[in-house]
């Protein structure tokens, strides 16, 4: 993430306190294959309680908060979060945010859908960071994803036929984590069954040109992220599992991981591997 991202008076009020584990290669195949990563408990408990406190009192515009808040933007510039948005995005731009408030015994969940109708980069992928800043267990209405389905382009709303899906996922979680999305994710809010308010703070990012090769520094596929990849059809897909298979071991390539990691070497054999163009001009 830029510096620029958070704005020269916004300093962070509380440093990460904990370990900042490294994100590992399987880490990223993870990413690659079910188009998200959920950083659990990333944020530490007392800015947590200060960024719950000034979301339950925010009194504006539920888009403005971002300018408004310095407490929110440090959560975003918290070491692990801010490594794992940079590994993903490289320097990445601010496109937008917003507050997402489920109240208390809401008992509607939203249409499945993406949050950008209109993709047409083959690989770039603007990123989500959605922060849940109080324990979120299923009962809350923590987000619903659809691991896998992020290369799938659709148009927006037409998801909303569908009620369930196999393997769909719950993002059910501690206070002040952070699911990071790749931006083609389908999702949906949940019912909110307690009596507590539910709050969720969604950062959109556009990526910087430097987003190809971003993870260079990952390594080497193992055979554990080798068996990621081959093993990485999702219980929805049906037989066209492999088109999605060899669209998330482009994704890898991308992003700078290193080697072949798709099915029969597929990307190898037609000449892809490492052809990535942030621009999304090369291979249109
Ligand atoms: O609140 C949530 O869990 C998800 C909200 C969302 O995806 C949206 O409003 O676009």
């Amino acid at each position: 993430m830029s510096s620029d991202l958070l704005g020269a008076e916004a300093a962070p009020v509380a440093r990460e306190r904990r370990p900042t584990p490294a994100l590992g290669a399987i880490d990223l195949a993870g990413f690659c294959v079910d188009g998200f990563l959920l950083l659990d408990g990333a944020v530490d408990g007392e800015l947590n309680e200060l960024a719950l406190a000034e979301l339950r009192a925010y009194p504006g515009h539920k888009n403005r908060m971002w300018a408004a808040s310095e407490v929110i933007r440090s959560v975003f510039d918290v070491e692990t979060v801010r490594g794992v948005l940079h590994l993903l995005a490289g320097t990445a731009s601010y496109d937008h945010s917003s507050v997402h408030l489920t109240p208390a015994g809401f008992p509607f969940a939203q249409p499945w859908h993406q949050d950008s109708m209109v993709e047409v980069r083959p690989l770039a992928f603007d990123l989500l960071a959605l922060y849940f800043p109080a324990d979120t267990p299923a009962e809350m209405g923590p987000t619903l994803v659809l691991p896998g389905s992020h290369l799938r382009r659709v148009s927006n709303r037409s998801l909303a036929r569908h009620h369930s899906f196999r393997g769909q996922r719950l993002l059910s979680c501690s206070a002040g984590s952070v699911a990071v999305l790749h931006a083609g994710l389908w999702h949906c809010a949940q019912p909110n069954r307690t009596d507590v308010d539910r709050y969720m703070f969604k950062l959109r990012l556009r990526p910087g040109p430097d987003q190809a090769n971003a993870a260079s520094s990952i390594g080497q596929p193992t055979a554990e992220v080798l068996h990621r990849f081959l093993a990485g059809e999702h219980p929805w897909q049906g037989t066209e599992a492999g088109v999605d298979q060899v669209g998330y071991a482009a994704l890898w390539s991308y992003l700078g991981g290193s080697g072949d990691v798709s099915p029969e070497g597929y990307l190898t054999r037609t000449g892809l591997l490492g052809r990535a163009d942030p621009t999304g001009t090369a291979r249109a």
